[in-house]
């Protein structure tokens, strides 16, 4: 078992008064699916066996950027599907643990959806803004680039992430272009507050790897190097055998070729000589008829000329040697 893509809790449709249809489906079956599938093959490269996600973000810096940026894509995007919901829920009372929280570290409800909306602004080119807890308890807004994230051991600022939001272009451009500031507040109409604050008391229980792991499905299987070899050694081998087959299939067809071109050659030799037979035969034949035809011919004429006889027994004789 792999890294697996997690299904989105609601429809493609369902956050369409703040983030639409299009953008959803292809953020969680392109971008999402995308990370997922290279996290694997990044973690095959590196050898990696059997992790949590929470384990290879802790010590991601040990590892390849395509691990960290793929391992990231992967946690956050994850978390922010569960921290939304649609139409939202109501927010946390000022009287529970965490409504408590909140104020104590930013002095109000609204002060705090400043700074966070602050931080998702802020953020240079694409990234991430982070609600955090220590394991104290104490809550802190942070923001970080790319898909990396607080729980990796390289972050500015480390701690619990319970709430997020993607600031890529990818997660808002077709509704918002350039307007991320829009977005961001849409965003705080569809937090799912029961998620975030199961997030808060995982992380103040000091319990938050249990959360994440069920969240994100993520274990990694040990890397199958027995029987791996094993599957390679046969494929070899019926490759092998395979070429093996192919050449002798290719070694026929070569002799059947050679064999078809010698017989070939010896037909046309054979034609050949026959021609060359003929040919030889015939100018046999004219050499043993011709010549000794035209040299009677000459040596009569020859004769009749020194003796000076008749042209009619010259012919005569013509005939009598020609016969
Ligand atoms: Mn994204």
């Amino acid at each position: 078992m792999a890294f697996k893509l997690p299904k989105l809790p609601y429809s493609y449709g369902a956050l369409s008064s703040v983030v639409d249809k299009t953008t959803m489906e292809i953020h969680h079956t392109k971008h999402h699916a995308g990370y997922t599938n290279k996290l694997n093959a990044a973690m095959a490269d590196a050898g990696l066996g059997k992790m949590t996600i929470e384990d290879v973000l802790k010590r991601v810096s040990k590892y390849s950027p395509a691990v960290r940026n793929n391992a990231g894509g992967f946690y956050n995007h994850c978390m922010f599907w569960k921290i939304m919901v649609p139409k939202g829920t109501a927010v946390p009372s000022a009287k529970s643990k965490f409504g408590k929280a909140i104020v104590a570290s930013f002095g109000s409800f609204e002060n705090f959806q400043e700074k966070f909306a602050a931080a998702a602004a802020s953020r240079f080119g694409s990234g991430w803004a982070w609600l955090c807890s220590s394991r104290t308890g104490k809550l802190f807004i942070t923001s970080t680039p790319n898909q990396d994230n607080p729980l990796m051991d390289c972050a500015d600022k480390k701690g619990f992430p319970i709430m997020c939001i993607d600031v890529w272009e990818h997660a808002y451009y077709l509704k918002y272009q350039n307007r991320r500031a829009d977005y961001v507040k849409g965003f705080f109409s569809v937090v799912n507050w029961k998620e975030v604050t199961k997030r808060y008391t995982a992380a103040c229980a000091n319990k938050t790897a249990p959360v994440t792991t069920s969240m994100s499905d993520a274990v990694v299987k040990p890397k199958p190097t027995v029987a791996k070899k094993k599957v390679t050694a046969k494929k070899a081998t019926t490759s092998r055998a395979k070429t093996t087959a192919k050449k002798k299939v290719t070694a026929k067809k070569a002799t059947t070729a050679k064999a078809k071109t010698t017989a070939k050659k010896k037909v046309t030799a054979k034609k050949a000589t026959t021609t060359k037979a003929k040919t030889t035969a015939k100018k046999a034949v004219a050499k043993k008829v011709t010549p000794k035809k035209k040299a009677v011919k000459t040596s009569a004429v020859k004769k009749v000329v020194k003796k000076g006889v008749p042209i009619k027994k010259v012919t005569a004789k013509r005939r009598r040697v020609v016969k």
